[in-house]
């Protein structure tokens, strides 16, 4: 931070409050130069967070944050909180011992919630309010910041029912309407605010009104009563807000976003209110950085390494798993009209863009919707089509009961492609795709691919939206797609990728776990042991010609980046005990714990989940099982020690 500056001066919100108002734009100018500078060479949400700056600097000169509480929904947004609330090394943002990408309890006491799944501020708000209110602590007021993007999620709109009927319980709720999520907001809500934002007469006519008519003494007040009283049918012909007030919910704005002063006036005039009330900030994203403001796709929503100066990217992977979706899906749109593609808000993030391009009617942004998103698919499978939903695998997790419900148990053919999942790594604890194979598992006709590689899940793509009995999921990772290993033979539906000749260990390998497989092999192979490598391709329905053939090893291995509870081991094991083989099952996988951020290599080693670690304990336990089988002393020996350097990996020692 450079001496002499304004923001060297803001180690907490009370520096922020003493600040005289004309340093403001000074203090916003820094702070943009700041997070340019820093998030630009470590990667993080620049685009939101340049767009937020006077908004932010506003709630906590007029809000006494923690006592206030101020909640940031969704949490990608957070940086300039961050930054006036004491936390100025940006150094390491989002890396290993960093600061978190989103608000963190562990950083700060400013910092409440730290979900980063969108639409979830508005709940948090209506609950703490509530909690405050039976408590006696009415007057701390609870703020919620919501974009328009998170404002189209369903949850935002059950909490704004719920807050709304609630008069005497004060939620400010700050809508920060820059008309993106990533891509322009779509739907009706993004209409009805459009049509706010290009109205702002009504609050002007208000206090015009107040002001001429309140100066006439005896009939100016009642006229400026009965003009109040007929306010609803008055707004709707100066400004169409009906909908939030009608919802009952006090409205105010558009402010002007980039003005502090003006957002501070709103703001006091919201707390003075003592309901709930909705104020409508208009915000540009990525403002005060050129190539940010000018980028169609997101505005810099979330960027890697990138040029200060020309926001150009310095780092570039290979070829993706998202362009390899989004290049085949294109040539299946091409060849099948019947394909459809849908997308909750990440038309390009999935990889839906160029798919958008050539298929514009094909295509439906529904919003940050997952849950609508899936049901709406099940309703065009109804009506003949063949939908693709695309989703990061973490976003998933809300739609449970509309795919098990609304899709199969209605047998509808859809097909939901599942990017991000396993380890994503530096978004943290709850941007991780871990839970999907476990949840979805428990989904009876659903069936889930979990391709290799880049050919893999062109051809598996492919195979499921074939499929017309009824839903298939395809599941990827992040980043580049690695190496490819050619099938030596078949199992069933599965892939043979290596057989030794001595049958000692056969190695399930889920996915993208087939190259850390394939160098296990490498490693036991050099102590002796036989490997076979077995890709299932359909890890839902595993094949049972794999428990089947498990028979034949000294012990079976399932190795998956998915949480073990619930995954493709445990499903393994399932089969295995139900055909009474007796070859023992070691599963390795994602331990059930939150994983804060670090770059994925380092999650991988963290939990263990890496070729070195698997293999020393599939080692140590040829040999404890072999010793068993020959009756020495050594099948006896306690479990393995723990490698002080790395977690030991995840794995059972029994069949499971
Ligand atoms: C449930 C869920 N789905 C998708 C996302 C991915 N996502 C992160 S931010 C974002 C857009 C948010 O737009 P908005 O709320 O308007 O905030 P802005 O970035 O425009 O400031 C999306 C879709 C998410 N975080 N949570």
């Amino acid at each position: 931070m450079s001496e002499g500056t304004v923001l060297a001066g803001i180690t907490s919100p009370a520096d922020l409050k003493a600040l005289e108002p004309e340093k403001l734009p000074v203090l916003s100018r820094e702070i943009r130069d700041f997070l340019i500078e820093n998030v630009s060479k470590t990667g993080g949400h620049l685009g939101p967070n340049l767009g937020v700056v006077e908004l932010t600097l506003g709630i906590h000169r007029v809000f006494d944050s923690p006592r206030d509480v101020v909640l940031w929904d969704t949490g990608h947004q957070a940086y300039v909180h961050k930054i006036v609330t004491g936390r100025r090394d940006f150094s390491s943002l989002k890396k290993k011992g960093g600061l978190s990408g989103y608000p963190s309890r562990a950083e700060s006491d400013h910092d409440i919630i730290e979900n980063s799944h969108a639409s979830t501020s508005l709940s948090y708000a209506d609950g703490i309010a509530k909690a405050f209110q039976l408590r006696g602590e009415g007057e701390r007021a609870v703020v919620a910041v919501i974009g328009d993007g998170a404002l189209t999620g369903g949850m935002a709109w059950e909490a704004l029912n719920n807050l709304a009927a609630a008069k005497d319980r004060p939620v400010i709720v700050v809508v920060n309407d820059n008309e993106r999520s990533y891509a322009p907001t779509i739907g009706g809500l993004a209409n009805h605010l459009a049509t706010l934002r290009t109205t702002r007469g009504y609050e002007r006519f208000l206090d015009w009104g107040k002001q001429v008519l309140g100066r006439t003494p005896v009939v100016g007040s009642p006229i400026y009563e009965t003009l109040h009283g007929v306010k609803k049918g008055l707004k709707d012909v100066v400004a169409p807000q009906g909908m939030f007030e009608d919802l009952g919910l006090k409205y105010i704005g558009p402010i002007d976003g980039h003005d502090v002063l003006a957002v501070e006036r709103a703001l006091q005039r919201a707390r003075g209110f003592g309901g709930p009330v909705l104020v409508h900030c208009l915000t540009r994203k990525g403002l005060g950085f050129g190539p940010a403001e000018n980028d169609e796709a997101d505005r810099f929503h979330g960027v890697g390494v990138i040029d200060p100066e020309t926001g150009m990217p310095i780092t570039s992977s290979g070829p993706t798993w998202t362009k390899t979706f989004a290049d085949e899906i294109v040539a299946i749109g091409g060849e099948r009209s019947d394909v459809v593609a849908i997308t909750a808000a990440m038309l390009h993030p999935v990889g839906l863009s160029e798919f958008a391009r050539r298929f514009p009617q094909r295509v439906f942004d529904v919003g940050i919707a997952e849950q609508h998103a899936v049901t709406s698919a099940a309703g065009l499978a109804k009506g003949g089509m063949h939908p693709v939903v695309a989703v990061y695998a973490t976003f998933m997790n809300r739609a449970y009961d509309q795919v098990l419900l609304d899709v199969a148990l209605h047998g509808a053919a859809v097909t939901f492609v599942m990017d991000r999942a396993g380890i994503t790594g530096d978004d943290g604890a709850s941007h991780h795709g871990m839970w999907d194979l476990s949840l979805f598992q428990t989904v009876p006709g659903l069936k889930i691919a979990a391709p290799r590689d880049a050919s893999q899940l062109r051809l598996q793509l492919r195979e499921a939206v074939a499929d017309a009995a009824g839903p298939t999921m395809v599941r990827f990772p992040k980043g580049a797609t690695p190496a490819e290993f050619e099938r030596i033979d078949a199992l069933g539906s599965a892939d043979v990728l290596r057989r030794d000749e001595q049958a000692d260990v056969m190695i399930v390998a889920v996915g993208a776990m087939v190259p850390c497989a394939m160098e296990v092999a490498e490693r036991l192979t050099a102590q002796g042991i036989g490997v076979t490598v077995i890709d299932p391709r359909w890890v839902k329905p595993l094949d049972p010609a794999i428990s089947s053939a498990a028979g034949g090893f000294t012990l079976t291995v399932c190795i998956e980046d998915n949480l073990r509870q619930g995954g493709v081991g445990e499903s393994l094991g399932q089969q295995l005990r139900d055909a009474q083989c007796t070859t023992p099952l070691l599963t390795f996988g994602i331990p059930c714990e939150f994983l804060q951020h670090a770059k994925r290599d380092e999650v991988f080693r963290q939990i263990g989940l890496t070729a070195q670690e698997i293999s020393r304990e599939v080692v140590e336990a040829v040999a404890q099982f072999e010793a068993g089988a020959s009756g020495s002393d050594e099948a006896m020996d306690p479990p393995l020690p723990e490698d002080p350097a790395t977690r030991a990996p995840q794995r059972s020692r029994q069949p499971e």
